[in-house]
C-alpha cells in the first residue's frame, strides 16, 4: 500500500496489461494501470471475504435490483482502502496528476436515478457494516443515455461505458445459468403419483456472472456486485448446420445477446414491453439459481434456503422472483407446494418506491403467458390459494377479492406486480415515513388490513463516504479537525457541530469551504455551458430526473417572477442568485423535455439581459450523473425539493444536499418531512399544500385557471411564456405546457405558486444575514446523521433480514473450499 509499492504496481500493470511503455502511455493508459493496481490491492480482501462466507454457517442478504448506479469506482476505492494520498504521490512520481486520471473514468450508468443510486449506497453500507451480502442485477451494455443540450433541447447520446474496457469487472464464464423463454408446458403424474409440470421452452438464454468488488470503508469486507450478461446458449456446431441454418443460428445468438443490451428509462410511455419483462425474468432466474448452487456447494438441504438467504426486492422490477423461486423449488427440486411457499415468503421482502398509479408495474396476461408460460400457471395457483384465504377472512366481500387479486380484470387482464410482491413477502416497506403511511392507506390498503404486521417503514439513506468524504474533501477535513474522524462511519457524531454553529471563527472556515466548492462548480459550469456565474451569488440548485411531479416548472415560474421584479427596479437591492438545474428527461416524455426547453429558454433571456445587472443567472447543467453530482451537491446553498406533497416517495438528493450544508426549500413530502424535523423547523424553508390538502383540493374540483386569474404576477408570468418571450417569439412551443397548467395542472403547480414565491422571498431575506445563514447551514449538516445509509441498512438488518455482521480476517490460509 505504500507509495513505492504502488508505483511499481502501476508500472507493472502499464506494461503487462496495457502493453504500453511509460514513454508513449496516454492518460487513459495511466488510468487503467492505476485502476488495476488498486483492484489488485482489493483482491486479497475479496478472496478473504469469499472464503469467510464459504467456510461459515451464515446468512447472506441478497439485494435484487434492476439498477445499480454505482458511479465512478477509482476514487471511492482509494478512499475506502485509505490510500488516496499514497496514490497521489505515486502518480506524481510518474509525472501524472491523480485528479486528471480520476476525471477520465467513465461511470457505469446502470440506473435511472434515485432507486438505482440507493441500491449502490446500500452496497457501500453493507460492506462497511461487514454484512455478508451480494447485489444481483443486470450488466447492461448500454446504461442510461448521455444527455447533450443542443439549441436548448435535450438530445440523447448512446452511453458507451464499456468502449475502453472496464477494469473493475471480473467475468466468470464458469458461473453461468440457463434461462428459459416461451414454449409450452406439459403436465403428468409421476411414478409416485405426484402431479408434475414440465416446461418445454422455445428458447434458452445463458446468463454469465460479471462481478464487481464492493469494498467497505477501512474494513476487510469486500462484497460482490454480481451482474448478469446474456449470451447465446452454446456456440453452435458448424457441422450440424447447413448454410441456411447457420445464419438462423447466428440470428438466435444475436437475439439472446440483446437481452442485457440496454437499460430502459423510467417514465417511458412505451416502457419497453416484452424485452423489459424478459430482462427482469432473466436476472431474477440467474440470481435465484446462483443461490441454489451456493446452497448445494455448502452441502445444505434446500429446506434451509430461507435460513441461508434473505432476498430484498428493490421495487417490483424483480418481483417475478416470487413465482420463479416457487418454480425452482416445486418443479425443479420437487418440493411440495406448501413447504415451498413457506420458504418463499420467509425469504423475500419487498420495498415499494412509488405510489403514482402510472408507475405501478403491471404485465398484460397474453404477453406474460407467451413469454413465461410456466410462471403464469404458478401466478394463477398463488392467486387461487391467496384469494381463498381472503374469502375465508372476509366472507361475501367479492369487491375486496377483486381489489386484492393478483390479476386486474378491468379491461385487458394484467398481473399486478405490487400485489404479487406483497403476497410473496414477509415484509413490505416504504422508503420514508409519509410514504409508508400512504402506502398502507392507498395502494396496499387491503393488504395492510389483512397483514398489518407485514408493513413497516425504512427511511432511505445515502453514503457519507461518497457524498461527503470523497466529493467534499474541504468539508471533510474541517469536520475531522473540529470533531474528529469518527463521523464517516457514525454520522450521528455530526451533532457535535452544534457547539460550533454560532462560533464566528468556525463560521468563517465553513464559508471558506463552501466558497471554494462554488468556485469549482462555477468553473465546470463555464466549461460545460459557457455561462459565467459569480461564486458569491446564492447557488440555488435543483438536480434530479425531470418530471412534472417534481415540478421543475414551479421553480421556473418563480425565476420568471423574480426576473420581472428585478427588471422593474433594475436589480436594485436583490441578492444575486444563480439557479442551477440538472437532470435527464425520459426520451419519450414530451412534457419533461418541454420543461428543459423552458429552463434553457429562460436562461438565454435572463443571462443576457443587462437590466438584471448580473443579479440573476440561470443554468441548465447538462448530463447530470453521479460524476457530476460530486461537484454539484457540495456547492449548493439552497436545495430545491418542491414535489407535490404525497408524490415523491422519499427523495435522496435532498439528503445529499443537507449533509453538504445546503438549506432546503421544500414541501411536506417524502423524506423532506424528516429532514425538517431533524434540522429544526426554523432551519428549513417550508411551503405548499400538505398531502392531505392536495387530495382535498382535487376532490373538491381543482380549477387552476382561478389561481392565475387571482394573481397578477402569475398571470404575467404565464403570459410571457405563451407570448414567446422565452422561445424567440415562437408562441407555439410552450403552448402544451401552459395549456396543461391552466386546464388540468395535475401536480398543483399553480395552487402552490404564491406560497412558493413568498417562501423564496424568505430565503432571500435570510441570505442577507451571513451569520444567520451560516449557522443554519452548519445545523443542517450537524443534524443529517439520520440520513446515512448505514442507519438505513442497520434497520433492514435488524427489522427485516435478521442478519448480523461477520468480521473478515485478512490472514487466512488458502485451503478452505471456495464457493464463489
Ligand atoms: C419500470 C418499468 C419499465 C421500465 C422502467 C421502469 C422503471 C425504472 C426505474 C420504473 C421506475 C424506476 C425508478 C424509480 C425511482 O428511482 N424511484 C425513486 O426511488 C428513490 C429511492 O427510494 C426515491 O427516493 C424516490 O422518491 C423515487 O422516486
Amino acid at each position: 500500500m505504500d507509495v513505492d509499492a504502488l508505483r511499481h504496481g502501476i508500472l507493472d500493470n502499464l506494461i503487462c496489461l496495457q502493453a504500453r511503455p511509460p514513454g508513449i502511455a496516454t492518460p487513459h493508459d495511466w488510468y487503467m494501470a492505476l485502476a488495476y493496481s488498486v483492484r489488485d490491492r482489493m483482491l486479497a480482501r475479496w478472496a478473504a471475504t469469499i472464503q469467510t462466507y464459504a467456510a461459515r454457517e451464515l446468512r447472506v442478504a441478497c439485494y435484487l435490483s434492476a439498477e445499480f448506479l454505482i458511479g465512478p469506482q477509482l476514487g471511492n476505492n482509494l478512499v475506502n482502502l485509505g490510500i488516496e494520498d499514497n496514490a497521489r504521490a505515486a502518480m506524481r512520481s510518474l509525472g501524472q496528476d491523480l485528479d486528471a486520471l480520476l476525471a477520465i473514468e467513465e461511470e457505469p450508468g446502470l440506473g435511472n436515478g434515485g432507486l438505482g443510486r440507493l441500491a449502490a449506497c446500500y452496497l457501500d453500507s453493507l460492506a462497511t457494516l461487514e454484512i455478508p451480502s451480494v447485489g444481483y442485477g443486470i450488466r447492461y451494455e448500454f446504461g442510461i443515455f448521455d444527455q447533450e443540450i443542443r439549441d436548448g433541447c435535450q438530445v440523447e447520446v448512446t452511453d458507451k461505458w464499456l468502449q475502453k474496457g472496464n477494469p473493475w469487472e471480473i467475468v466468470r464464464p464458469n458461473v453461468a445459468y440457463y434461462v428459459a423463454f416461451g414454449g409450452h408446458t406439459e403436465s403428468a403424474t409421476d411414478e409416485c403419483g405426484r402431479y408434475t409440470v414440465r416446461w418445454v421452452p422455445a428458447r434458452m438464454v445463458k446468463g454469465v456472472a460479471c462481478d464487481t468488488p464492493m469494498l467497505g470503508f477501512r474494513v476487510n469486507t469486500c462484497n460482490t456486485l454480481r451482474l448478469w450478461k446474456s449470451e447465446a446458449v452454446e456456440s453452435f456446431d458448424l457441422q450440424d448446420f447447413n448454410a441456411g441454418d447457420y445464419y438462423q443460428a447466428v440470428q438466435e445468438k444475436v437475439i439472446s445477446e440483446t437481452l442485457s443490451k440496454v437499460l430502459y428509462p423510467n417514465d417511458e410511455p412505451e416502457a419497453g414491453k416484452r424485452l423489459r419483462l424478459a430482462q427482469q425474468y432473466f436476472f431474477v432466474s440467474c440470481s435465484l439459481q446462483d443461490m441454489l448452487r451456493i446452497l448445494d456447494l455448502k452441502g445444505e438441504p434446500v429446506a434451509r434456503f430461507a435460513d441461508m438467504f434473505t432476498v430484498q426486492l428493490n421495487d417490483t422490477h424483480p418481483s417475478i422472483a416470487v413465482a420463479e423461486l416457487m418454480r425452482l423449488l416445486v418443479d425443479v427440486r420437487m418440493m411440495p407446494w406448501d413447504e415451498a411457499w413457506e420458504i418463499t415468503c420467509r425469504t423475500l421482502a419487498y420495498t415499494n418506491h412509488t405510489l403514482l398509479p402510472e408507475a405501478l408495474e403491471t404485465w398484460g396476461l397474453p404477453l406474460f403467458g407467451q413469454l413465461l408460460p410456466r410462471l403464469l400457471e404458478i401466478v394463477y395457483e398463488i392467486n387461487r390459494r391467496f384469494l381463498e384465504t381472503v374469502r375465508r377472512k372476509f366472507p361475501g366481500d367479492e369487491a375486496r377479492v377483486a381489489r386484492m387479486s393478483l390479476i386486474d380484470e378491468h379491461g385487458d387482464k394484467k398481473i399486478r406486480m405490487a400485489h404479487l410482491s406483497t403476497v410473496g413477502s414477509h415484509a413490505v416497506n416504504g422508503v420514508a415515513g409519509l410514504h409508508s403511511t400512504l402506502l398502507r392507506q392507498t395502494v396496499l390498503r387491503d393488504f395492510a388490513e389483512m397483514w398489518p404486521e407485514r408493513f413497516l417503514n425504512v427511511t432511505n439513506g445515502v453514503t457519507p463516504r461518497r457524498f461527503m468524504l470523497l466529493s467534499n474533501p474541504g468539508l471533510a477535513s474541517l469536520l475531522d479537525e473540529t470533531i474528529g474522524k469518527g463521523w464517516v462511519t457514525d454520522l450521528t457524531r455530526l451533532k457535535a457541530l452544534d457547539a460550533y454553529a454560532g462560533d464566528r471563527a468556525f463560521q468563517e472556515k465553513w464559508r471558506d469551504v463552501k466558497r471554494s466548492n462554488k468556485r469549482i462548480l462555477a468553473k465546470r459550469i463555464h466549461e460545460a455551458t459557457n455561462i459565467a456565474v459569480e461564486p458569491d451569488a446564492l447557488f440555488d440548485i435543483q438536480v434530479k430526473r425531470i418530471h412534472e411531479y417534481k415540478r421543475q416548472h414551479l421553480n421556473a415560474l418563480y425565476i420568471i417572477t423574480l426576473y420581472q421584479r428585478l427588471r422593474r427596479n433594475r436589480g436594485q437591492g436583490a441578492a444575486p442568485r444563480c439557479f442551477i438545474f440538472g437532470g435527464k428527461a425520459a426520451p419519450g416524455y414530451a412534457m419533461a423535455k418541454l420543461m428543459i426547453r423552458l429552463i434553457t429558454g429562460i436562461a438565454e433571456v435572463v443571462n443576457n439581459d443587462p437590466a438584471v445587472n448580473g443579479r440573476l443567472k440561470v443554468v441548465f447543467f447538462p448530463d447530470f450523473n453521479v460524476k457530476n453530482a460530486h461537484f454539484i451537491y457540495p456547492a449548493a446553498d439552497v436545495s430545491e425539493q418542491i414535489s407535490t406533497a404525497g408524490k415523491e416517495a422519499s427523495g435522496t438528493g435532498n439528503m445529499k444536499f443537507m449533509m453538504n450544508g445546503a438549506l432546503t426549500v421544500g414541501t411536506l413530502d417524502g423524506a423532506n418531512i424528516e429532514i425538517r424535523d431533524e434540522a429544526g423547523h426554523e432551519n428549513f424553508f417550508l411551503f405548499g399544500l400538505t398531502a392531505e390538502q392536495v387530495e382535498r383540493v382535487k376532490r373538491e374540483g381543482y380549477r387552476p385557471a382561478q389561481y392565475a386569474e387571482g394573481n397578477a404576477e402569475l398571470r404575467e408570468t404565464l403570459d410571457l411564456i405563451s407570448g414567446g418571450y422565452f422561445s424567440r417569439g415562437d408562441r407555439q412551443v410552450f403552448r402544451p405546457l401552459v395549456d396543461n397548467l391552466l386546464n388540468s395542472d395535475p401536480f398543483l403547480v399553480l395552487a402552490d405558486y404564491a406560497d412558493y414565491v413568498a417562501c423564496q422571498e424568505r430565503v432571500s431575506g435570510a441570505w442577507q444575514d451571513p451569520v444567520r445563514w451560516t449557522r443554519m447551514s452548519i445545523l443542517n449538516t450537524a443534524h443529517s446523521g439520520k440520513f446515512s445509509s448505514d442507519r438505513a441498512i442497520g434497520e433492514y438488518c435488524e427489522r427485516i433480514w435478521n442478519i448480523s455482521p461477520m468480521r473478515v480476517a485478512l490472514d487466512q490460509g488458502l485451503s478452505a473450499p471456495l464457493v464463489t
